[in-house]
């Protein structure tokens, strides 16, 4: 039945974006750095954040959620009707690159994760034009995304000071959204 809701708004060209991670990953400042805003006044979010873009013909909601250990308990209630999970890392941070993959997992097994059956995952490696960054290699397997089969997911290293890979993140949203219409 979600599924065919799901199909429903892609077909109408609309998609339910949430994206999360660890606070200081970057999320907020991917969004402002997406609709050009001043990336210099981010704040942490309390809250929660929603910004809808308007990309290649798609509306796109994006649900932009604090991410302060506080916070992370009420992730589950933001997974209701989403079409793909933006989860956001901090590549510079090597210290809590293990935090990031336990809630990622926990995220992906909870029970309550049935609201997140069949979105796609992209996994942003924010904060890649810092040299001292992580690798996708070590990312990947540090989160162990190769281990994921229950959903569609990829890496893609980004940057949201200078923007790199943000428009190829997007792109890859919208037509993964296109593929699932003729796959399911
Ligand atoms: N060098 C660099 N710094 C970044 C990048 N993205 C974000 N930052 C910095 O990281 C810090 C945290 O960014 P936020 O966008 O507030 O992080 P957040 O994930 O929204 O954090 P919460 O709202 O607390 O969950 C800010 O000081 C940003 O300027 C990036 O791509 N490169
Ligand atoms: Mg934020």
């Amino acid at each position: 039945m979600l599924s065919i809701l799901r199909k429903a708004r892609l077909k109408d060209k609309e998609m339910r974006i949430l994206m999360l991670g660890l606070d200081n990953a970057g999320k907020t400042t991917i969004v402002k750095k997406i609709m050009n805003e001043d990336v210099n006044s981010v704040s942490p979010t309390l809250g929660f954040i929603i910004k809808t873009i308007e990309y290649e013909g798609y509306k796109l909601n994006i649900w932009d959620v604090g991410g302060q250990k506080t916070l992370r308990t009420y992730w589950k209630n933001y997974f209701e009707k989403t079409d793909t999970l933006i989860w956001v890392v901090d590549a510079t941070d090597r210290e809590r690159i293990d935090d990031c993959r336990k809630e990622l997992m926990g995220l992906l097994l909870e029970e309550a994760t049935q609201r997140l059956t069949g979105a796609s995952l992209l996994v942003f490696k924010n904060k890649s034009d810092v040299p001292s960054a992580m690798s996708d290699d070590d990312v990947r397997e540090a989160l162990q995304l190769d281990s994921i089969r229950t959903h569609r997911w990829t890496i893609m290293a980004c940057s949201a000071i200078t923007g790199q890979n943000l428009q190829e993140g997007l792109q890859w949203v919208v037509q993964d959204a296109k593929d699932r219409l003729f796959l399911f």
